[in-house]
């Protein structure tokens, strides 16, 4: 198809303009991706504050440098708007805004549906469109193709669309944007050749699926594979507590099998924006096609029950001690969803704190990623990791392996520890405060 070769060719030369819509942890690390391969990038955020910093050349995403982006920016490869002017210049556009679910776990899809109508003003024939957002599968066709196409360009033969999940793991080191292959699926065959030209041009490796809807599958299915073996780690560390086992040492001892394994571990609950909520995407998904998912919905209410087992074992070392939950001091290490990153959404440890403050318990936090947290009902501050706070408090429950703590130090000055994440592995403990979840 002449279109098709069209853009390719565009490709191919680099001259192919590209925008990113929604420069969060995905869109910004794509964006960026895209400059240093060559392309001309706009970035559309809602977010002025974003813009600005972006045009300046200052990141603020865990896993970019920012003199990675700050070169870019100076190259004129890559600057940021708020508005959808311009779009009609582009060739590609790559969608990548949040998709959350509402407290009753049902989709929300205002942001896609939004940048989507935004688009549908400016589409014109041989732009290339695809979501990478997390959502069930069918939205591409079902919610964005009918909105494209009200602007009288058919999909698969004016334009293009398809869908490519983003695979971001904030805070890997060693899997980043560019070397994480990347699942592209189409509406169409024309659509699907030209997004795999496309990211093929940006990444490492692609990897074409048969459809849009299929790409989109494929995504919810291993951000729920995660949430189920989570779960699975959590009911064990419920069993083995009940056994007067020792869970961690259960499972480092299951995962030196060296095949038919993976490692996972309990935790205080699961957080992030995804592993939490992807799963629900399908189990909404698939109420249409009367079926029940048994275990996105099992996982679900497993995980979402940590932060409570958390408080019964605070409780049980508070009460060791002859304390009551509404005459203690209690110091929580660690606000962010998971180590050695500054994300706090859906943090288990915002759960936690809720509880036992509920209780009446007198709870301060330390996070060295987090220094103010003020969300979620919440006003607190970090408070200085010292001697004299370790020693204050009547028990220090740690929630987040943050890298940087010296967890020896909190050993050796706390009272009690409850170590959620089994932190302080290896951390001597002469005197057997530290209990494990
Ligand atoms: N967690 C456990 N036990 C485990 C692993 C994780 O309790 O064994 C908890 C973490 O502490 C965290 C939550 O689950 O609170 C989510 O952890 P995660 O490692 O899945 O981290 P995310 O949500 O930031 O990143 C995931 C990606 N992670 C990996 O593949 C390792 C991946 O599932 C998705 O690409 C990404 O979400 C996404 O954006 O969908």
């Amino acid at each position: 198809m002449k279109m098709v070769k069209n853009l390719k060719d565009k490709i191919e030369a680099r001259s192919a303009r590209v925008g990113v819509v929604g420069l969060g942890y995905v869109g910004l690390p794509f964006a960026l991706e895209a400059a240093q391969a060559g392309f001309e990038v706009l970035g559309i955020e809602r977010n002025p504050a974003r813009v600005a910093k972006i045009n300046n050349g200052e990141n603020y995403v865990d896993d970019i440098r920012e003199k990675d982006l700050a070169r870019e920016v100076k190259a004129g490869r890559l600057r940021a708007q708020v508005s959808f002017d311009g779009v009609e210049e582009l060739d590609v556009v790559v969608i990548a805004v949040p998709t959350p679910l509402d407290k009753n776990l049902v989709p929300d899809l205002q942001y896609v549906r939004h940048v989507t109508e935004e688009l549908s003003k400016h589409l014109r024939p041989g732009q290339l469109v695809s979501l990478e957002s997390t959502t069930y599968p069918g939205t591409t066709e079902e919610v964005m193709q009918p909105i494209l196409e009200t602007s009288g360009l058919k999909a698969d033969q004016d334009f293009f669309l398809a869908h490519s999940p983003e695979r971001v793991d904030p805070g890997n080191k060693r899997w980043q944007t560019r070397n994480t292959a990347k699942v592209v699926g189409g509406v169409g065959p024309n659509s699907l050749e030209a997004a795999l030209a496309f990211y093929g041009s940006v990444l490492e490796s692609v990897v074409p699926i048969s459809s849009a809807k299929a790409a989109e599958m494929v995504k919810v299915f291993e951000n729920t594979f995660r949430a189920v073996n989570i779960a699975l780690v959590n009911e064990l560390a419920l069993l083995c507590d009940r056994m007067g086992l020792n869970v961690w040492e259960v499972l480092d001892a299951a995962f030196t099998k060296p095949f038919g394994i993976m490692p996972f571990y309990p935790g205080p609950g699961v957080g992030g924006h995804c592993i939490p909520l992807d799963p629900h995407y399908l189990e909404w998904k698939a109420r249409e096609y009367n079926f029940r998912t048994r275990f996105i919905a099992l996982a679900g209410e497993v995980n979402r029950a940590m932060p409570e087992f958390v408080r019964t074992k605070a409780w049980r070392i508070l009460n060791e001690q002859g304390l009551a939950p509404s005459r203690s001091r209690i110091l929580v290490l660690g606000m962010a969803y998971k180590k050695d990153i500054s994300d706090w959404r859906e943090s288990p440890a915002i759960e936690v704190i809720k509880l036992l403050q509920a209780d009446g318990a007198a709870v301060s936090y330390h996070d060295p990623h987090i220094p103010v947290f003020k969300h979620e009902g919440l006003d607190l501050e970090s408070v200085p990791l010292t001697e004299a706070a370790l020693r204050e408090a009547d028990l220090v429950i740690i929630t987040t392996d943050h890298s940087s703590v010296d967890y020896a130090c909190v050993v050796a000055n706390a009272r009690r520890v409850l170590d959620t994440k089994n932190a302080t592995k290896g951390v001597p403990d002469p005197e057997g405060k530290v209990t494990l979840l």
